[in-house]
């Protein structure tokens, strides 16, 4: 089963392609530097800081969470979108109530394998659509575009979606990662185009 979240954009705007964004059909490539290499055996998720227990999970235990595939929009700060690509993973929300998150916890800073990093409002990262997906169409996520996990946020540009994720860390304060150091917004609400903060 497949569950459509590409109507999210009435929440913030009358049009799914949200202003300023041009529509393409191919999906493609922005990573910052080198693509790393990590297979699904080697691949593990650390979630740590402001949360009950710190946890590292392997593939096995990742994939024992929830896992469902949803339909989702996908906009790059860079003007274009790209729409209905179904992918299937985990929900933050599994991730969340599987390590207990603390009451104090407001921000959330994603961890990846290329030193990629970015930041989130941990309301933003607890609505339904942030996924850690691990498949694109109903095939492994590549490598390009992430593999073997990535963070999909349908809801925001698509920065604050970590390619090949590595841990999850939990603030009780705000801490800018890679591009909003840079300039890039924390929010990164496409509809309002937040594009830089
Ligand atoms: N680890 C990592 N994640 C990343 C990036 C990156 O360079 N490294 N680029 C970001 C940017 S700017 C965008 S638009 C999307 C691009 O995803 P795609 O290459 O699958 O289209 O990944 C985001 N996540
Ligand atoms: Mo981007």
């Amino acid at each position: 089963m497949v569950r459509d979240t590409t109507d999210l954009y009435r929440e913030f705007g009358d049009e799914r392609l949200p202003p300023g964004q041009r529509r393409t059909e191919s999906f493609p490539v922005l990573s910052k530097g080198n693509v790393p290499r990590v297979t699904r055996e080697e691949w593990s998720l650390r979630v740590s800081g402001a949360v009950e227990e710190s946890v590292t999970l392997d593939w096995e235990a990742f994939t024992d969470l929830d896992v469902e595939t949803q339909r989702q929009d996908f906009h790059c700060v860079t003007g274009w979108s790209r729409f209905d690509c179904d992918f299937t993973g985990v929900p933050f929300t599994a991730l969340a109530d599987r390590v207990g998150v603390d009451s104090d916890a407001v921000h959330v800073l994603f961890h990846a394998a290329d030193d990629y990093t970015t930041d989130l409002p941990l309301d933003a990262c607890l609505r339904p659509e942030t996924l850690f997906a691990f498949e694109f169409d109903g095939d492994p996520l590549s490598r390009d575009h992430g593999g073997p996990v990535r963070v999909v946020t349908p809801h925001r540009y698509a920065y604050k979606g970590s390619k090949w994720v590595t841990g999850v860390e939990f603030l009780t304060e705000p801490q800018r990662g890679f591009w909003e150091k840079r300039g890039y917004s924390v929010t990164a609400n496409p509809w309002r185009e937040e594009r830089y903060g």
